[in-house]
């Protein structure tokens, strides 16, 4: 915890955090420190007269347009307004020039008050979590169910796009470091093989109703805020909120709710798929989006963890082939690890489809 009531030796980051403070008029005294596990945005926790913030600054190498997120949770605040005043929405707080994002030389960056009597967790320990975290990404885009869609910006083009990254794959193969290919070359084969998956998603998504809707994009555990009770608050981390498909949702869930352990896992053989979890993330999800969803859409549930493992597991190759350029690597060979698991991942789920594939 830094803290910053005195200029003097402050580091150039530290001194642009206090200058960013200043625009939202925290002025007093304050303590700054990381907060969270995400890898694309930087997060801090900011302590001042008796009040707690969330800081965060917006990678704009990801987020090329960080004025699309600010538009479009502005949008969705309005709405939630007139329709739901009792859904709790994240929103960012209004810095003194009256917007919810402000600039600085090195980035964008934006503040929320922390909620008191909150917290998140980094894996899901019991089936009730996981409920509750689906409950709470269900109901997200259930009340924003009657919103024009179209009116969202795109905060990341093509971010679920399936075909897409499976071409970036190819290229990263075709172009790619040949030391690490030749490392991967298993995992190559292996992830190549399931290519149907793609085909799936160019069948589905071409249907009429398979809707686009107020999707999340990024339904891991750590963005849903619990209470004291281990009840579901609220879902945060609205930046890729645009328009998309319930699998990315449900499918990022499966990803990383059914598994005892994360992406980060080295020691394969602690993935397993925990079939009560499967069914708490089905029944928590239906509670809110059962007769929202079309006939159509709730065929491809099972679908959904399939789609978004594989497209994990494809990313994470693709950007060890890049020598880490978008997720970055903590040790040598950390992209082509966390690749590795989400293929295992991706098999365990596949193993267990006869016996999953039961709702509708
Ligand atoms: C990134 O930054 P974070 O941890 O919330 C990524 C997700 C991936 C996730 C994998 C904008 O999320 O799509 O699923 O890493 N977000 C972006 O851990 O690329
Ligand atoms: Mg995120």
């Amino acid at each position: 915890m830094m803290s910053f009531n005195d200029a003097k030796g402050m580091t150039k980051e530290n001194l642009t955090l206090r200058e960013v403070l200043d625009e939202y008029g925290i002025n007093d005294q304050v303590n700054v420190g990381p907060f969270g596990s995400g890898l694309i945005n930087r997060t801090w926790i900011v302590r001042s007269a008796g009040q707690k913030y969330i800081l965060q600054r917006i990678n704009d190498n990801v987020f090329k347009e960080p004025g699309a997120i600010a538009f479009n949770i502005e949008y969705l605040a309005r709405y939630i307004k007139q329709n739901h005043p009792e859904y709790k929405f994240a929103e960012p707080l209004v810095a003194l020039n009256g917007a919810t994002l402000v600039k600085k030389e090195n980035g964008y960056y934006r503040m929320f008050v922390f909620i008191e009597a909150s917290h998140t967790i980094d894996v899901v320990e019991t089936a009730q979590q996981a409920y509750e975290a689906a409950t709470q990404f269900g109901r997200f885009t259930r009340v924003f169910d009657g919103i024009a869609v179209s009116n969202l910006r795109i905060t990341i083009p093509d971010f679920h796009n399936l075909s897409l990254r499976y071409q970036q794959f190819i290229k990263a193969i075709g172009s790619g470091n040949a030391e690490r290919k030749a490392q991967a070359a298993t995992l190559i084969n292996s992830l190549r093989d399931h290519s149907s998956i793609v085909t799936g998603y160019e069948t589905i998504k071409t249907g009429k109703n398979f809707l686009k809707r107020v999707t999340h994009h990024d339904t891991k555990i750590s963005n849903v805020l619990f209470d004291d009770n281990n009840k579901g608050i609220c879902v945060i981390d609205l930046d890729t909120v645009m328009p998309g498909y319930f699998i990315s949702d449900v499918g990022d869930m499966m990803r990383t709710y059914l598994s005892p352990v994360s992406e980060e896992e080295p020691d394969f053989s602690k993935i397993v798929i925990r079939e009560d979890f499967y069914e708490a993330i089905v029944n928590g999800y239906y509670k809110e989006m059962k007769d929202v969803l079309t006939d159509a859409e709730r065929e491809q549930f099972f679908y959904a963890g399939c789609f978004m493992i594989y497209m994990q597991a494809l990313r994470f190759l693709t950007d060890y082939l890049n020598k880490d350029i978008y997720y970055g690597e903590k040790y040598p060979g950390h992209n082509l690890t966390r690749a590795g698991n989400q293929a295992v991942l991706l098999q365990r789920l596949l193993e267990k489809k006869d016996r999953l594939n039961f709702i509708n």
